[in-house]
């Protein structure tokens, strides 16, 4: 028990430290940016393997680390809630991070209705300002 507090004092020092270090420091998108999903559509039935396909307009896909203006990586939030998503702090376990630059991805999902949004974020997997994220689908797993 008392490992376990010691262990979450120092779990929360960290992260204070990190949002000080980044809550000054985040990556303006370009005005108009936006992110979509191509595929699939919303509302569509979808075997329970599928293929998402990622689009992004006015910014450019660079892999993590990249220092380029106007540019990030895509984050796929499955059955997710993007506003419980810290948007000053880099991007956790909250969504799959496509750092390569990835522009899709093959999910493999259970039968029955799933949500699928995308999140931009810049070369620390921190969301941009203002964020540039993608209407939420859902889809029907047949
Ligand atoms: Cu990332």
């Amino acid at each position: 028990m008392k490992k376990l507090s010691k262990k979450i004092a120092i779990t929360g020092a960290v992260l204070a430290l990190s949002s000080m270090a980044f809550a000054l420091d985040r990556t303006p998108s370009k005005p108009g940016a936006s992110v979509y999903i191509i595929s699939p559509a919303n509302g569509e039935a979808v075997a329970s393997t599928f293929k998402v396909q990622f689009g992004l307009n006015g910014m450019g896909i660079a892999p993590a680390g990249t220092e380029k203006a106007g540019t990030g990586h895509h984050h796929l939030i499955v059955d997710g809630d993007i506003n419980a998503i810290p948007k000053n702090l880099p991007i956790a376990t909250q969504a799959t991070h496509f750092g390569g630059g990835q522009t899709e991805k093959t999910l493999t999902l259970s039968k029955g209705k799933h949500t699928l949004q995308l999140l931009l974020a810049d070369k620390f997997h921190i969301p941009h300002t203002p964020v540039v994220q993608s209407e939420k689908i859902t889809v029907f797993v047949k």
